[in-house]
């Protein structure tokens, strides 16, 4: 679908909502309702049966929400969204939808711990075949693919590793056999990379990270075609999971989004700031961040992203026990998981987000147990680089002296 002519930053303030039709209200009410009044028996009977338009429960669909949906979708230039309790919710709800017990999803090797759980604790479970395929090498699909594939599924860029997939190409090969392609864009966020655009089918997202960007909500999103969407509302939300966001996250959600923009534009500028004063100290053996010229997949990062992001993956001399005596070092980074928040976060993958993994599989899938993430929050970068400077190995730590 074709977006407006306005800017990114205008359609995430304004799109969908005009005050007149609310009381003049310039911020959109929240409708804190569970159930709709039909005005006549016939009528509720008719909404059901779908003859007729209208809200029935808010299981299925809610005017607060309704605004959200509408607004992601014309950021990601889909044709319809909807809102979910949380990015897991979202996932499941779209991935129950699009399968049944013999089909294939083919997955790219790095998946955030609790989507590798789900598939391959969780569907492999009722016969859904799960095969992780390379896909930061899209010829490596060609071979893989088949007509039993029904869903092509990645994050790009990956979480933890910072991986990127080709979304055009991939898109390209999963077509060629009928495949839905499935993108994970919490990392990008639509600011940065709108994979409808590219090919895609549907894209999903942890709204809890850079769209809610505070810190204070758990919230999912999916966007794709009205047709899609429609059945992953009727289907994989109200009956499968039943993983409605509340109303009043819908609001956090739409306030967080006026601000995206801004927001990333700090977030990537920052990130670079620090991904460039890692890769300089000597006691780091390994960056990851996309805007390095020295990254592998720098150039797919220039043409498929519009700015590189806030997230950072990065070894340090001595793995683990560096990692962690730095991570205890710092004072004012947070050691949290979630990202995208105002404040810098760090942790450490393979004991927290990606402890789904078994140690083997973490080897096999390329998360290795020194690798740690940090999300590059919104404070000074001076004060950021201040404190991971403070607290790298060779510096002179007063505090822990
Ligand atoms: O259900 P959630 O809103 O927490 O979202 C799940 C999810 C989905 N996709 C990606 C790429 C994610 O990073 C997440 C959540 N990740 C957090 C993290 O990596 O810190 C969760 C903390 S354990």
């Amino acid at each position: 679908m074709k977006s407006s002519s306005r800017s990114f930053s205008t359609r995430a303030i304004h799109h969908g909502y005009e005050p007149a039709d609310h009381e003049g209200a310039l911020t959109p009410p929240v409708h804190l309702t569970s159930t709709f009044a039909f005005e006549t028996a016939e009528a509720g009977g008719e909404m059901f049966s779908g003859d007729r338009q209208g809200h029935i429960y808010s299981r299925i669909s809610n005017p607060t929400l309704d605004l959200l949906e509408r607004r992601i979708a014309d950021l990601e230039e889909a044709e319809a969204g909807l809102a979910l309790a949380s990015g897991m919710g979202a996932i499941s709800s779209t991935l129950w939808t699009l399968v049944a017990p013999g089909d294939e999803i083919i997955v790219d090797k790095t998946l955030y711990g609790c989507t590798f759980s789900y598939l391959q604790h969780g569907l492999g479970k009722f016969g859904v075949v799960i095969t992780h395929v390379d896909l930061t090498e899209p010829d490596n699909l060609v071979g893989a693919i088949s007509d039993r594939t029904k869903v092509v599924y990645f994050e790009t860029p990956a979480n933890p590793n910072m991986r990127l997939v080709d979304i055009k190409r991939v898109s390209e090969i999963a077509h060629t056999q009928g495949a839905v392609v499935v993108v994970d864009n919490t990392y990008a966020t639509p600011y940065l990379t709108r994979p409808v655009t590219l090919g895609a089918d549907l894209v999903v997202h942890s709204a809890t990270k850079y769209l809610g960007g505070h810190g204070d909500v758990v919230a999912g999103l999916v966007v794709g075609s009205a047709e899609m969407i429609a059945e992953i509302r009727m289907f994989g939300m109200k009956d499968m999971t039943g993983a409605v966001m509340a109303p009043f996250n819908a609001m956090l959600i739409l306030r967080g989004i006026k601000t995206l923009e801004l927001r990333m534009d700090r977030h990537c500028q920052s990130a670079m700031t620090v991904a460039r004063m890692l890769d300089e100290n000597p006691a780091v053996t390994k960056v990851c961040y996309p805007g390095l010229p020295g990254f592998d997949q720098h150039e797919l990062a220039c043409r498929q992203m519009s700015g590189f992001g806030g997230m950072i993956a990065f070894e340090l001399e001595g793995g683990l026990d560096a990692g962690r005596t730095l991570m205890n070092r710092l004072e004012m980074i947070g050691r949290a998981v979630s990202l995208g928040d105002t404040e810098t976060l760090i942790q450490h993958p393979a004991s927290m987000t990606h402890s789904t993994y078994t140690a083997e599989e973490r080897m096999v899938h390329g998360i290795s147990d020194g690798l740690v993430r940090l999300s590059i929050g919104l404070e000074g970068v001076d004060d950021i680089l201040a404190d991971l400077e403070q607290a790298l190995p060779g510096a002179t730590n007063l505090k822990a002296a």
